[in-house]
């Protein structure tokens, strides 16, 4: 049984699609990141960044309790785990390489600049003016702007971005889910619509963006409490 700590964003929805894909037990415990369960001293046992996504396997290798936190050692870890998703080390070390590469390109580029062009674009708004902020929104709105060139350049070549479906697209996938907020008009770049499309059409990913949808519950501007848990001074306070 696999515990699973996490919260409907970019980051907690590429371990759902990973976890429905393979169709592993698991249990979700949300993490709302917006009221500060992140800093909740249980969570930080298992994630030290107070950050979701965290993974417990009650039954990991050896038959051990294995915890997990990064989404991207998670991916690694479940792609190991049922040899789904990520081609073997031994038998196709280019492949293994090559899908590694590109989970590495979205854990430290697409999920950082993508987020912060996401936060100066939108959330940013509520504290300061366009005028004071528009450093910030120019240079995260370009490096988006420039990673989704490199995407597109790479899905022109192959169907997927390792060539085949993997932990690297389950990955990137939903940091491209709302290209507004990144300032980022996917008519511009026909071979993301392509591949966008196919993977939304999986039903692994339709029932994984499910599994946490709290877009609705989501309010258009943070209240002073959420704004402070997540940008301001109550980042450091444990709870
Ligand atoms: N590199 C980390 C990033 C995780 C991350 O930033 N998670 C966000 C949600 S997408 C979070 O937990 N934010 C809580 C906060 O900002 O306090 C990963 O990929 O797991």
């Amino acid at each position: 049984m696999i515990d699973l700590y996490s919260w409907g964003t970019p980051n907690g929805y590429k371990v759902h699609i990973m976890l429905e894909e393979t169709e592993l037990e698991y249990t979700v415990h949300p993490i709302n990141i917006r009221v500060g369960d992140q800093f909740n001293k249980k969570f930080l046992k298992y994630s030290p960044n107070n950050r979701i996504p965290a993974m417990i396997d009650r039954h990991g290798a050896g038959g051990n309790e294995i915890s997990v936190f990064e989404s991207g050692a998670i991916l690694i870890y479940l792609a190991d785990k049922t040899d789904q998703f990520m081609p073997s080390r031994i038998d196709n070390p280019a492949g293994y390489y090559n899908v590694l590469q590109w989970l590495m390109f979205q854990m430290g580029g697409v999920g950082p600049m993508f987020g912060q062009a996401g936060h100066f674009r939108n959330y940013a708004r509520e504290r300061a003016s366009k005028a004071e902020l528009q450093y910030g929104i120019d240079r995260y709105t370009n490096e988006a702007h420039r990673l989704y060139g490199v995407l597109d350049r790479q899905l022109s070549k192959f169907e997927y971005l390792a060539g085949d479906y993997s932990i690297a697209d389950m990955a990137v996938w939903p940091w491209c889910r709302t290209p507004e907020r990144r300032g980022v008009d996917h008519a511009e770049f026909p071979n993301i619509s392509r591949w966008f499309d196919a993977i939304d059409d999986r039903p692994a990913v339709k029932k994984a963006v499910k599994v946490l949808d709290v877009e609705s519950q989501r309010p258009k501007v943070h209240d002073e409490m959420a704004w402070s848990i997540m940008f301001g001074d109550k980042q450091f306070e444990k709870k």
